[in-house]
């Protein structure tokens, strides 16, 4: 077998598994054969990148007034009904700064990683699902629920109504972040019904990063490869 087969064979798994916050060269051992593979040398580390506190929280819509908060925790759901426009809505936003990522890194799988902290009423129910799409909004928090969405729905969220920790893959609107060369990347939790217009309040909220409830702060939990250097 390739000298260099066997080593990656063996290293890895470990890479995988054991290696937190550590990175690892794999270094082509120069055996007989030739060919690119044995010249090849890839580092794996991995990453965690905490939302950024003052780019989290929740915007409100309700179709004449809209409010925008950092303060406040990101949650999704809805109120009761507005005097004027409908019934108050509510997204979650988030917003990991990827700018400490060495360029050229390619991401070999990213997740994020949320906490529903508090529900309030069935917001399961009141929005059928929570819809994550993948958004661009920049460096201010966004005023209104108009932002570039790059990738509409990509993920879902079945259990909103139910406390404690979420994980969702993102590798691929990570992976396109750093190919279109963005410094952030930014996520935005909507409900696939905006509201089920009883006019009760039906809410999630999540995890920040400022703070403002117990878990631990929304992160991206990266694992990324690096040519090796010499
Ligand atoms: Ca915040
Ligand atoms: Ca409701």
């Amino acid at each position: 077998m390739n000298p260099l087969s066997t080593l990656r064979s063996v290293l890895r798994p470990l890479a995988l598994t054991a290696v937190f916050g550590a990175s690892i060269a794999l270094a082509g051992c120069g055996g007989g054969g030739g060919g690119e593979e044995e010249d090849d040398q890839v580092v794996i580390q991995q990453v965690t990148i905490e939302s950024t506190a003052e780019l989290d929280g929740v915007v409100f819509g309700d179709n004449l007034d809209v409010n925008a908060s950092s303060t406040l925790p990101p949650h999704v759901g809805d109120g009761p009904a507005q005097a004027t426009g409908g019934a108050q809505r509510a997204h979650g936003i988030y917003s990991f700064d990827l700018s400490g990522l060495p360029a050229g890194a390619v991401i070999r799988s990213a997740k994020l990683r949320l906490a529903v902290d508090e529900v309030t009423n069935n917001p399961n129910a009141a929005m059928a699902l929570v819809l994550v799409d993948h958004v661009n909004f920049g460096a201010i928090f966004p005023q209104s629920f108009g932002m570039l969405t790059l990738d509409t729905g990509f993920a879902q969220i079945t259990d909103i109504d139910v406390v404690g920790a979420k994980e969702l893959d993102v590798t691929e609107q990570v992976q396109d972040d750093m190919d279109s060369n963005r410094t952030r990347s930014q996520y935005r939790l909507r409900g696939a019904v905006d509201s089920d217009f009883d006019d009760d309040s039906d809410l999630a909220k999540l995890s920040d990063a400022d703070g403002t409830t117990a878990s631990e702060p929304p992160a991206l939990i990266l694992e990324i490869e690096l040519p090796a250097t010499n």
